[in-house]
């Protein structure tokens, strides 16, 4: 039996004080105590009632309490002990009757929410769609700046300065310096690359590029291209026509036909367009074709030995051919697009139409 001084007596008798203000602040703890989750009344466990709990460590101090209170201070506990217990239990009641009412209250025969998807631009669907076909060709992608210098985009493509072609496109220039431009065509990519990488060489470049023209259903200031080069030893226009058949079956289909007119770029001898067959009225005659059967798709020809001189591959060692095409063209045959003004306005009632496709 221990000798309790009067000074340990004291110790003890404020200590009891003091549990029985903690019992009455977790009291009403308890009493505040939401089940916020499923796993609520586990934690509510854990803290009041679990081996290193609150109601246990409280026990451990009853020894403490000196004999003439220990009456007063264990009914106190037990009654705390007895709050705690009941909450618990009505905690486990809540966790389980809420997940019951969650089934019960679900009918999943109800459709679900609509998720908003958003829609790939016609412009980006027929991009991937030719760079695609042109990479299983064993082209690889190559993009390159949208302001350039004149160089660049006309000096190394056989268009020195006062050259009539370069009158052909009303070109942007930057303000500050003559010497740059918005490119008017992604040769400028075919440049870069050719500067830096000796042949094979074989690229498809598509782009943004810019012509200074009136905005009309039939023109506007800037378009998209995507142009191709190929430049590697007996690289022939049989290749060319070859590649671009193959290119045009992919795109629209194996019945579609196609013939060369000669023409004439600067960075190209000889050069060719190519038209294929309408697949509006296949060639009986309608308004897309003007009557003639055929529609104007691409640009073409043998690289000049002048472009490739320019960037120290030899013309007598090394052919090549050469391609760009509008996206907008190709776009507009493939989804009767009459507006050039749609591509850019981002209506969303002619966005909306493209959803679903996925290239
Ligand atoms: C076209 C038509 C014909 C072309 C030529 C070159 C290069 F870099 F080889 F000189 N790049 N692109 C070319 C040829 C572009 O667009 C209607």
């Amino acid at each position: 039996m221990l000798i309790t001084t009067q000074k340990n007596y004291n110790a003890y008798l404020s200590r009891m004080e003091e549990l029985l203000a903690q019992i009455n602040n977790y009291k009403q703890e308890i009493e505040n105590f939401i089940s916020y989750s499923n796993d609520a009344a586990e934690s509510f466990r854990i803290k009041f009632l679990g081996i290193k709990g609150i109601v246990k460590s409280m026990m451990q101090e009853m020894k403490n309490v000196p004999a003439e209170k220990k009456k007063e201070a264990g009914l106190s506990l037990n009654e705390f002990k007895q709050i705690a217990e009941a909450k618990y239990e009505k905690l486990k009641l809540q966790t389980t009757t809420s997940e019951l009412q969650i089934k019960e209250d679900i009918d999943y025969t109800l459709p679900g929410d609509a998720i908003t998807i958003g829609t790939r631009h016609p412009l980006s669907i027929v991009r991937n769609r030719i760079i695609s076909i042109f990479n299983r060709l064993g082209f690889t992608l190559a993009e390159g700046p949208e302001i350039e210098d004149d160089w660049h985009n006309f000096t190394s493509m056989n268009m020195p300065k006062n050259h009539p072609a370069r009158d052909m496109q009303d070109t942007f220039y930057v303000h500050q310096n003559p010497d740059w431009l918005l490119r008017t065509h992604t040769s400028n990519v075919q440049a870069r690359v050719m500067e830096k990488q000796k042949p094979p060489i074989r690229i498809i470049c598509p782009g943004r590029v810019y012509r200074n023209e009136t905005i009309s259903a039939r023109a506007h200031c800037f378009f998209h291209q995507v142009e191709g080069l190929y430049v590697d030893d007996n690289v022939s226009f049989a290749d060319l026509k070859q590649t671009l058949y193959f290119f045009v079956q992919e795109m629209f289909g194996n019945d579609v036909r196609i013939r060369f007119r000669p023409s004439y770029f600067p960075f190209t001898e000889p050069s060719a367009e190519m038209d294929i067959s309408c697949l509006i009225c296949s060639g009986s005659g309608c308004n897309i074709c003007k009557y003639t059967g055929w529609v104007e798709i691409l640009g073409s020809g043998m690289v000049h030995p002048n472009v490739l001189s320019t960037f120290n591959i030899d013309p007598e060692v090394y052919t090549g051919f050469a391609f760009g095409m509008g996206i907008e063209r190709i776009c507009q045959l493939k989804y009767r697009v009459n507006d050039l003004r749609l591509y850019s306005q981002n209506d969303v009632r002619f966005l909306k139409q493209f959803a679903g496709v996925i290239i």
